[in-house]
């Protein structure tokens, strides 16, 4: 016996959204904002993985909903983007009229697995409603004085002609530097004058902040790891025969006396200062090299360092010893100071390049060992005075020395960089501001001007001198007012400012795309209800990009008033990936993306949505597996033919008791600690036992039982509900199950309690409990039934576990 998932799925689809049981509800003192990161709706639609952190986000919705929670659970378009914009130069199209058509696509595709969201609250970052927001944060931005311009060094394609993000460019076979998802086209460095936010203000709000989080412990690292805090200090090198200082960053000024060369990056403004004249052709043809590797490729430790003595010397400050400067690329330029002075017997990178290059490893540290960098700790040596010191105590006299001295202070550096924010692409958010006509001045729009529309261009390819295609648009750029010429950024915002705030706009949205003022009383109401966001659930990939950067701006609007808590997102999910049957990542080049439309057609969206939840915790990764899929529709088919042969009745004998009692705690509180997948085993087992018994199920068992199913099956739930329920009422305004703690104790037993051989009373207790405590409680049970309180016990007859009877 099988249900037709085809005719009930399409009937509680349209129930569900005629009714709007979904739209987000005021009710409740309890709430919860249940978010997953929105997609990017891209050419190519849903895969079977994408459903894996919906599915999650969406059983726990359910739960909540039922357990009385207001819920707001919405979704969105993350639609700003280079893939729509390539598509469109390609293909001579509108970037978005393509993406509006991508997102009708995963719009059909999600509403067909039946996902709880409110459409209500639907939104498109491409949006002018949306983004005249996103311009609004930005102003507040630059009047905090967290935005300004700078030449900085970029990576810059040619071909795409723009600027991509460290996460855009990636290391091909040769080790050189392409973009990445986009075509593989070379990308070098490059300086441009770019809109740059200063996050690096932040930095240690970012930090402190991560320990109130409840995310797990890898991810949390990587945050900080990306942060990179470390207190070091800067000293001062005098350049041998030239009035110049080179300032380098060091964490262990102790090894000061252990320094035997100095390291510049290649992009170091004193490299052509130093270089002298027999070196330059050799230094400019290293430098024009590493600007082809990426950051990433120049710190790994597996590949060969690199590097060129300039002909130059520095001076040692505390033994005026000659050190030669090098230019290496294993020095990064946007680290610290870009420069360092190197102390091969106790850095490994150092030891690395003085082998390679024959320079002096002079052990400062004791060490037996000296065929090895020594980075541990022990007595110093060849050090003056800091001689027999630890290492605790060498870093703060050497520290206390080079300040008194004048040649160092303490600085305190962090890995995180400012955030290049400009990008010189069409499809994405114009800054909202304009330019004196010699481009030194700065305005900002007034608030009545925003959004500044993006214009509609015939052309919107790359002017290919690093300019923006709205640079072809000379009526847009140039502009009067007041008879003085001005004109507009012709950047664009990269594609990580919509993702920013979006899940703040969701709080705001009235109707798809339409937004309560963010400055309004009404505004901070709604914040303060719904923020901050419960559970978030999605790729592992936003750890520190998506994820540092929206913390930010979250930051920043605390710190303005408009938001009242630190932090946007307080429990986070990554969920697995879904590889396919080989265990291989699945992606359309090749070829093995598993279509969830296809499933759902064969299988149906319950099956799927049951099948996705039960093949691993929801953190992990697995691979496709048919069979099991099978079986998914298969459990399905039998629960609805268990109701169907076994049936239910009006009366309770007890005799599912336990069961389902036991059933309803687990599921519950696996549920509460986000666990997706037992309380599948929990329902299987419930679905076992009746179907040992064959008894019918009690029927309040029965509904509760649809009522948990129906969170990961909800089309066969809503049927079954109104199967058996006899109510119109969906099953998600229905309360969760309770359930009774004393029906779960296992080794009960009824006693009989009698006087004189006369049956006064039954009492349920433990199995085997001792003569004392039942006679206790039985005295007890007779006195407040008042047949005991004027007699005196003459004897007591006990027969374990069965009777006990009071001679009297
Ligand atoms: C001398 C020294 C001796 C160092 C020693 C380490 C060990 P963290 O902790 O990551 O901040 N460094 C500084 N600027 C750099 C740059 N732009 N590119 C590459 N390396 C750079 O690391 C700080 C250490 O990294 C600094 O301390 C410096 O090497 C190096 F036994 O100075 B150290």
């Amino acid at each position: 016996m099988e249900f037709s998932h085809k005719k009930i799925e399409k009937k509680w689809q349209k129930f569900w959204e005629e009714k709007k049981i979904f739209k987000t509800k005021n009710d409740s003192q309890k709430k919860q904002y249940i978010l997953d990161m929105f997609p990017y709706p891209s050419g190519s639609g849903l895969h079977v993985g994408h459903p894996k952190g919906y599915t999650a986000s969406d059983v726990l919705s359910r739960f909540r909903r039922m357990q009385g929670y207001d819920v707001l659970h919405p979704i969105g378009w993350d639609a700003f983007g280079l893939p729509a914009e390539q598509y469109a130069l390609k293909t001579n199209n509108d970037p978005t009229e393509f993406t509006n058509k991508n997102i009708d696509v995963f719009k059909k595709q999600i509403k067909s697995l039946g996902f709880s969201y409110d459409w209500d609250k639907e939104l498109s970052t491409a949006h002018p409603n949306f983004y005249k927001i996103t311009q609004w944060i930005f102003q507040q931005i630059y009047k905090k004085g967290l935005a300004s311009i700078e030449m900085v060094n970029v990576n810059w394609c040619p071909n795409l002609g723009t600027v991509l993000s460290n996460e855009e460019v990636e290391v091909n076979s040769d080790g050189l530097m392409v973009s990445r998802d986009f075509g593989g086209h070379p990308v070098e460095k490059k300086p441009l004058r770019q809109w740059v936010l200063k996050i690096t203000n932040y930095a240690d709000k970012l930090l402190s902040g991560i320990e109130s989080l409840d995310w797990k412990n890898s991810l949390k690292d990587l945050q900080k790891n990306w942060i990179g805090k470390s207190n070091g200090m800067v000293i001062k090198f005098k350049v041998d025969k030239l009035e110049a200082f080179i300032d380098v960053y060091t964490t262990r000024p102790d090894t000061i006396f252990g320094a035997t060369y100095l390291v510049l990056a290649p992009e170091h403004i004193a490299v052509n200062m130093v270089t002298v004249k027999e070196k330059r052709n050799e230094v400019d043809k290293y430098v024009e090299i590493s600007k082809k590797k990426t950051d990433i490729d120049r710190q790994d430790d597996s590949k060969e360092k690199t590097g060129v003595w300039t002909g130059a010397y520095a001076i040692n400050p505390l033994n005026n010893e000659k050190i030669k400067i090098f230019v290496a690329d294993y020095v990064l330029a946007d680290y610290a100071l870009g420069a360092i002075m190197a102390v091969p017997a106790h850095d490994p990178r150092d030891w690395e390049f003085a082998t390679k290059y024959g320079l002096e490893k002079k052990f400062v540290l004791d060490t037996k060992n000296k065929s090895k960098p020594f980075v541990g700790d022990s007595r110093y040596i060849n050090s003056n005075f800091l001689n027999n010191l630890n290492k605790e105590g060498a870093i703060k006299k050497i520290s206390e020395h080079l300040v008194n001295n004048k040649i160092g202070y303490a600085k305190i550096n962090y890995k995180i960089r400012d955030w290049v924010f400009s990008r010189q692409r069409y499809y994405g958010e114009p800054f909202p501001l304009y330019f004196s006509e010699d481009g030194k001045d700065v305005f900002l729009l007034d608030e009545n001007e925003l959004p500044l529309l993006l214009p509609k261009l015939k052309n919107i390819k790359p002017s290919g001198n690093g300019e923006s295609p709205l640079a072809n648009s000379s009526k847009w750029v140039n502009f009067e007012k007041n008879g003085k010429k001005y004109k507009r950024d012709t950047n664009t915002m990269p594609q990580w400012a919509g993702s920013c705030w979006y899940y703040l706009a969701y709080i705001l949205a009235e109707s798809p795309n339409n937004f309560v003022d963010i400055k309004s009383k009404k505004a901070k109401e709604l914040f303060k209800k719904w923020l901050p966001v419960d559970v978030y659930i999605g790729g592992q990939e936003h750890a520190v990009g998506h994820l540092i950067y929206s913390r930010f701006w979250h930051k920043v609007l605390y710190d303005i008033g408009i938001v009242p808590n630190e932090e946007p997102y307080i429990k986070l999910i990554n969920q697995g990936m879904i590889q396919d049957e080989k265990g291989q990542k699945m992606s359309k080049s090749k070829g093995n993306v598993i279509n969830p439309d296809d499933i759902i057609q064969s299988h149906g969206a319950d099956s799927l949505r049951l099948y996705i939840m039960f093949m691993v915790p929801i953190e992990s990764s697995a691979q496709w597996n048919y069979k099991t899929l099978d079986s998914s529709r298969n459990w399905l088919d039998r629960v609805y033919r268990m109701f169907r042969t076994i049936g239910v009745t009006e009366d309770n004998d007890g005799i599912y008791d336990f069961a389902y009692n036991q059933t309803v705690k687990n599921v519950t509180n696996m549920l509460e600690s986000c666990h997706f997948n037992t309380p599948i085993s929990q329902l299987m087992q419930f679905v076992n036992e009746i179907y040992k018994i064959k008894k019918p199920l009690f029927k309040q068992y029965a509904l509760n039982f649809i009522k948990m199913l129906s969170i990961y099956a909800p089309h066969l739930g809503e049927e079954l509900w109104e199967m058996y329920s006899n109510n119109n009422e969906s099953v998600y305004i229905q309360e969760w199950p309770a359930y009774d703690e004393k029906k779960l104790i296992v080794n009960t037993t009824t006693v009989a309690i009698q006087i004189n051989g006369k049956l006064r009373a039954t009492i349920e207790t433990d199995k085997g409990i001792n003569d004392k405590l039942l006679t206790e409680l039985s005295t007890n049970l007779l006195k407040q039934k008042n047949y005991l309180h004027y007699d005196k016990i003459k004897k007591v007859i006990i027969i374990k576990d069965k009777i006990i009877n009071f001679v009297v």
